[in-house]
């Protein structure tokens, strides 16, 4: 049992070594919020996916914050001693908000790992200790930046090429990148850019052979994506569509999807993210790990997840280097090789650097019972 007796949320800002565009803005700095929770024996760490903006979702990072502040907290705080498990019950009163949820739920899961000397991956069955990654690239100004910044991926050893499309971006710079690199494991991602008016787009695209098209059409509308996977080859994979294991399901029974992308943040943690994961695997849909530009302590925890066996293709589980010169842990490196290990150290594994931490905080917040 753990009981919360502090729980800091810090803001901080890392500028990115390269700015990131996709069809919903472009990203300069990593912005977020990071809740460090303090219990009888342990502290724990959990990293909001949050944006300045709610470009991504609905939610965003001041929002997020209220919601910690004047709901989930107080409710963390009234439920005294309770396990990281009971809290998507304790949390059960507020609506959504699933990103500020899962903050904390993987912070008070953290300490109580690191509590017990137990490695996050651990506790969620990983089997494996290193893990395939890939890389997402921002759409850039210009088709020649596009294949420059491909082939500084590969030659560093990425696994799998993710493009960010647009409409007006898309079906020339992926025959480009395809017709310079026949034979490598690449997809897309329109992060819901499109509708079925575009049906010439997704025509030229299924002639690339990509490994899938991520998140084509608006991110409430699993009907429309069925009847686009029916008229497709390439599989779809759905991101923002996918905010449950509930979600998972239905997207599966009625063909919408024959990939997932499971971000922990998006559906409310670790624990609904392993919910996602159980129901793709027994219904035979393959995995893969998502990212949101996290800081070490919210790449550690994709690690983690990204080692659990449902996990059969590589995810946005990229370098520290690839987002940041400095990071707030220990940079993740990958090897050549483009695995990278999965940290094996008690709870998520890395701690941020004290100086480093304070040199990125904008704002800390202190809330108490
Ligand atoms: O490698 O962390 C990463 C970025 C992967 O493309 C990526 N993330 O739509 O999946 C996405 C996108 C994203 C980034 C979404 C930031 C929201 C915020």
């Amino acid at each position: 049992m753990t009981r919360v007796h502090a729980i800091e949320i810090r803001f901080v800002s890392l500028p990115l070594v390269r700015p990131f565009r996709t069809s919903f803005g472009t990203s300069i700095s990593k912005v977020c919020l990071l809740a460090r929770v303090e219990t009888d024996s342990a502290v724990g760490w959990g990293e909001c996916v949050a944006d300045v903006e709610p470009g991504f979702s609905e939610e965003w990072n001041d929002g997020a914050f209220l919601a910690i502040r004047d709901f989930l907290a107080p409710a963390l705080f009234r439920a005294g001693d309770v396990k990281a498990r009971e809290l998507d019950m304790v949390f059960g009163f507020v609506r959504g908000n699933r990103m500020a949820k899962a903050t904390l739920i993987d912070a008070v899961l953290d300490a109580e790992l690191r509590a017990r000397g137990e490695s996050l991956a651990s506790f969620l069955d990983a089997e494996k200790d290193r893990v395939e990654c890939g890389v997402s690239l921002g759409i850039t100004p210009t088709t020649e930046q596009l294949l420059e910044q491909v082939q500084e991926h590969l030659d560093q050893g990425y696994r799998r090429i993710k493009l960010k499309i647009e409409p007006g971006t898309d079906v020339e710079r992926v025959e480009a990148v395809r017709a310079a690199h026949p034979d490598i494991a690449l997809s897309v991602d329109a992060n819901a850019a499109y509708t079925l008016e575009d049906m010439a787009v997704f025509d030229a695209l299924d002639g690339f052979g990509l490994l899938m098209i991520e998140q084509p059409l608006h991110h409430e509308d699993l009907v429309r994506h069925a009847e686009l996977q029916r008229r497709l080859a390439t599989d779809l994979c759905l991101d923002e569509s996918i905010r449950s294991a509930a979600d998972a399901t239905a997207a599966i029974e009625i063909g919408a999807c024959r990939v997932v992308n499971v971000k922990q943040g998006r559906v409310g943690g670790v624990f609904e993210a392993r919910r996602v994961h159980d129901a793709c695997r027994v219904a035979g849909v393959p995995v893969w790990c998502g990212g949101m530009l996290e800081t070490g302590i919210g790449r550690a925890t994709n690690l983690a997840l990204a080692a659990m066996p449902g996990f059969s293709l590589p995810g946005d589980t990229s370098a520290s280097s690839r987002y940041f010169d400095e990071d707030l842990t220990e940079p993740f490196v990958m090897a050549p090789d483009g695995t990278m290990a999965v940290p094996a150290g008690p709870g998520i594994g890395v701690d941020p650097h004290p100086d480093r931490l304070r040199t990125c905080t904008t704002r800390t917040e202190l809330l108490r019972p």
